[in-house]
Formats: C-alpha cells, sequence, structure tokens
C-alpha cells in the first residue's frame, strides 16, 4: 500500500484527455465524487454506469456546445478508482474547451472541481492502488514510445511483468531475512534454522535473478532513450555514405574527396524497432587544417558518449586500415567498461562493430578475420553503394544492444534510470550481505537483506523516497 493512500484526494480533477490537435474525436474527463454532479448539469442527467449514452453537453446556461457519448464508471471501477466522467465530443480545440468550462464552472460547493495537474488521473489511480508505481511509470512510457519495440516493453511493464519479477524477488529475500532472523532469536541454534550453505546458495539465487531482471530493464532504457551509435574511420572510408544507406535518405554529403565531413552530423533511424541515433564523424586522421582538426575532436568525443562503435574499415584495400588509430578507438571504449565502474551492474561498456565497407569492390579477399579484440563484437561486410550487407549489419546492431533480431519484447521492461538505480543499490546490498555471511555477522546480513528489500519496493513505489511522485508525474501530459 502506498505510504499516500490514506490521503484520498476529494477535489473533482477535470481535463482535456486527448492531444491538443484537431482530431474526429476529443474527450474530456473526469474523476472525483462531483461526476454525478457535473453529468446532471451538462448531460441534463445522471448516467447508468459502464453505459456509453448519447448526449447534449451544455453551458452554464443551457445552451447545447457539442454532442457526443458519455460514459460513467462508479468508484471504485475506473481507472483512477474513483468516479470518472468521460465526455466524448467532437475534437475541435474550441469546443473541448467549452465543455471542459462547463464542467469546471458547474454548480457545485467552491473548490470542489478544478483542472487537474500533469499526470494527476494516474497518481490517483496509484495513490488508490489501481497500480503501482513501475505500471504508472510505463503508462508514459508507452504515450511516448516512438518504436513498436519501445510500445510492446512498456506494454509489458503495464501488464505488470516488471512488477511481478520484483516482488518474486522480494519475495525470496524476506524469506530469506526471517529465517536468518529466526536463527538471531535463538543464537544457540546457530543457523540451525537454515544452513549456512543454503544462504549462500539462495543469496546466489537472488543474485542472478538481480541481474536477469537488471538487464531486461537496461534493454528497456536502451528502448526509451535510443542507442547512440557512431560511425568512425579514415577519411573517404564510407561514413557518410553508411549513414545515408541506413538512413535511406540522403543526409550526409558524399564526395571522392578525403575530409569531406567536417562536422558531427546525428540522424534519429529506427533498426528492427529499435530508435538509434546515429552519428556521422569527421574522419581520422593527422592534419595540420585546423577547421578539420576540430572536427578530429568531435570524432574523439563522439566515441566517448557512444554505445555502440562501427569502426569502417575499406574492404577494396584502397586505404589502409590506420592501425594505431582503430586501437586508441578501442582503448577509449575500453576504458568504460566494467573495470571502469565500481558495481558489475551497472557497466554497460559500450560494444564496437568491425565494418568492411566497400565489398563491391572487394573481390576474393573479403571475409577473412582481420581484427580480433575482445570489444570487438562482430565483424560484418557491407557496401553502403549497393546495399549489400545492410540487414546483416542492421541485425549485429540490434544484437550489439542486447536484442535479437527475432526477440520481440521477450525479457524487455520498459524501464528508467531510476529503476536501474534502485536495482544496482539491492545488488550491493546483496553483495555486501554474502561478505557478512562469510564472517557469520548475522546481524548485518538480515540488516543488508532489509536494505535489498527496500530498494527493490522503491520500483513498485511501496517505499516512497521524499517528492518522488511529484517528480514523476510532473512529466505527464495533461488529462492522463
Ligand atoms: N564502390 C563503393 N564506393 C563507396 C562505398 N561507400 C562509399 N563509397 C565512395 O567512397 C567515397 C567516400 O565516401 P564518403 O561516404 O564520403 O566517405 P567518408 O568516410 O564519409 O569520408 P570523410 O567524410 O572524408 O571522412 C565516395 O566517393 C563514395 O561514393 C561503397 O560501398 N562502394
Ligand atoms: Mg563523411
Amino acid at each position: 500500500m502506498p505510504q499516500a493512500a490514506a490521503n484520498t484526494p476529494r477535489q473533482t480533477i477535470a481535463a482535456v484527455a486527448t492531444a491538443a490537435a484537431a482530431g474526429a474525436i476529443g474527450i474530456v474527463r473526469l474523476s472525483g465524487p462531483a461526476c454525478d454532479r457535473v453529468a446532471q448539469r451538462v448531460c441534463g442527467r445522471s448516467l447508468v454506469p459502464r453505459q456509453a449514452t448519447l448526449v447534449d453537453f451544455r453551458g452554464p446556461d443551457g445552451e447545447v456546445l457539442d454532442q457526443g457519448l458519455a460514459l460513467y464508471f462508479k468508484a471504485p471501477s475506473s481507472y483512477t478508482g474513483e468516479d470518472v466522467l468521460e465526455l466524448q465530443g467532437h475534437g475541435g480545440l474550441a469546443v473541448l474547451q467549452m465543455v471542459l468550462r462547463a464542467c469546471l464552472v458547474c454548480d457545485l460547493p467552491e473548490d470542489s472541481i478544478r483542472l487537474a495537474r500533469p499526470g494527476e488521473f494516474t497518481e490517483r489511480a496509484f495513490l488508490n492502488d489501481r497500480l503501482d508505481l513501475a505500471q504508472a511509470e510505463a503508462v508514459a512510457d508507452l504515450i511516448s514510445a516512438q518504436t513498436s519495440r519501445a510500445a510492446q516493453a512498456a506494454m509489458a511493464s503495464l501488464k505488470g511483468a516488471f512488477s511481478e519479477a520484483i516482488a518474486a524477488l522480494q519475495a525470496q529475500l524476506i524469506d530469506l531475512r526471517l529465517r536468518v532472523e529466526a536463527c538471531l532469536d535463538f543464537p544457540e541454534e546457530d543457523l540451525e534454522f537454515i544452513g549456512r550453505e543454503q544462504v549462500a546458495e539462495r543469496l546466489a539465487a537472488c543474485l542472478d535473478r538481480l541481474e536477469q531482471i537488471f538487464r531486461a530493464a537496461q534493454r528497456g532504457q536502451t528502448l526509451r532513450e535510443g542507442l547512440r551509435v557512431v560511425l568512425v574511420g579514415p577519411p573517404n572510408v564510407g561514413k557518410s555514405s553508411l549513414l545515408n544507406a541506413l538512413a535511406e535518405e540522403e543526409v550526409a554529403i558524399v564526395t571522392p574527396v578525403a575530409g569531406t565531413t567536417r562536422d558531427r552530423l546525428i540522424q534519429d533511424i529506427v533498426v528492427s524497432g529499435l530508435p538509434i541515433r546515429l552519428i556521422d564523424t569527421a574522419g581520422l586522421r593527422q592534419t595540420t587544417d585546423p577547421i578539420e582538426q576540430l572536427g578530429i575532436e568531435r570524432s574523439w568525443q563522439s566515441v566517448e558518449q557512444a554505445d555502440l562503435v562501427i569502426l569502417l574499415r575499406d574492404a577494396s584495400g584502397d586505404i589502409a586500415a590506420d592501425e594505431a588509430m582503430e586501437q586508441r578507438v578501442l582503448s577509449l571504449v575500453g576504458a568504460r567498461g566494467p573495470g571502469a565502474v565500481k558495481t558489475g551492474l551497472a557497466a554497460r561498456p559500450a560494444q564496437v562493430l568491425l565494418v568492411l565497407n566497400k565489398a563491391d569492390l572487394a573481390g576474393e579477399s573479403l571475409g577473412a578475420e582481420v581484427l580480433q579484440h575482445g570489444l570487438v563484437q562482430r565483424q560484418v561486410s557491407v557496401s553502403a553503394k549497393t546495399g549489400e550487407g545492410l540487414e546483416a549489419l542492421r541485425e549485429a546492431i540490434a544484437e550489439a544492444a542486447g536484442f535479437l533480431q527475432a526477440g520481440g519484447s521477450e525479457g524487455v521492461f520498459s524501464a528508467r534510470a531510476r529503476q536501474l538505480d534502485a536495482l544496482v543499490r539491492a545488488q550491493a546490498a546483496l553483495v555486501q550481505a554474502q561478505a557478512h555471511l562469510r564472517l557469520e555477522a548475522l546481524e548485518c546480513l538480515a540488516e543488508e537483506l532489509r536494505l535489498a528489500q527496500q530498494a527493490l519496493s522503491e520500483i513498485t513505489g511501496e517505499y516512497l523516497p521524499d517528492d518522488l511522485l511529484g517528480a514523476i508525474f510532473g512529466h505527464f501530459c495533461i488529462g492522463k
């Protein structure tokens, strides 16, 4: 039960729930105890719950503003858990505002009805236990999803897949803590209630499960925020051509002149349902041209910020591979790897794909393994000119982001930084718990189990740090 649930709001809230643009249908939505009174005034009658009724919507002087369907949901069987009224009229901006105003000025006790704040309907649904916090946030994710995969992941979280995974893990932690605490209450029994090995095994199982959940949530975050994919390599290798081929649009200037691209060029594309921010960079080489130098500096910055680096080589053999430059790319990417971050979970080292471009000019020699390095996930031969190999490259990008081409949305929950952070803290507590077990410090072990459990309960909102609700729902749209 959320902490704030006792504080049930009594004011009725109202908002236009559809987008602020002309459309065939527009909806004014209300939630709270005044819904029936508003229906009597604006629709001229009380409504039968869950029955669509064709009515005139009337203004304060009885004038007809619009005609449409009215729907009434009686508490608690509604989205918010309160009485809800939906007036579905014509989707004109002016007419919707007039209907909304008519609802707000109904002859009701002062302050009993007001405009809704952003996300307030969903906030009330959360406070009334209709949704937990992970589900409520999934509502916003579903609305803002830009790709089908992102929408599927949001729907999985909305249906409770993320919350259920968290709840199951919490149940395991609680059971383990109760057993450890029982041992504390009867110290002479030592670890009688549960063997030391068993505690160790269960802790390891919880950590494994936590890692699986983290990876699924991390994939969900990628779907929300997109993947930064950077194209790098020597001049003329075909970076801009590849950007154009992947974007299916002539976005970047392509010429046979080495050093054509001077500045970073950013293009948002969708690859296998994944939102990708594709970045073309200035070719990496030694140069005395000060403008080109500035561009090359930006190329290096892009490598540092990338989630995935596409390192290009020329398969035709005309442009020699610059091994010193490639090593520098790899060491920059590697510097952000597991060694650079404190906890195992937070680590998401960037990946590298080696792309041999101009395959159409390569002849027989193509296909040999050319760059062996732990960070290089795959090597793909493509031709930006003919389109050969582009499908394999798209697949490799999806795979590097943790999505298999045909994987659908299984094992993906829409998730946010705050939820990933809570998972990382839960993991840190469990790692501590393992250390306490080795030292037989059972009290500390129980405390770490409690902290892990508390971190997990932030995800579903059972435990709420101060001001979290405002921060979360403030980013929703009005009417949701
Ligand atoms: N045959 C063939 N030519 C290609 C291919 N990709 C690029 N080119 C040609 O290679 C030349 C350089 O291509 P760009 O895309 O400008 O290369 P770049 O890596 O962006 O070069 P800079 O911006 O100078 O760093 C152009 O003449 C392209 O038409 C390919 O797959 N096959
Ligand atoms: Mg270029």
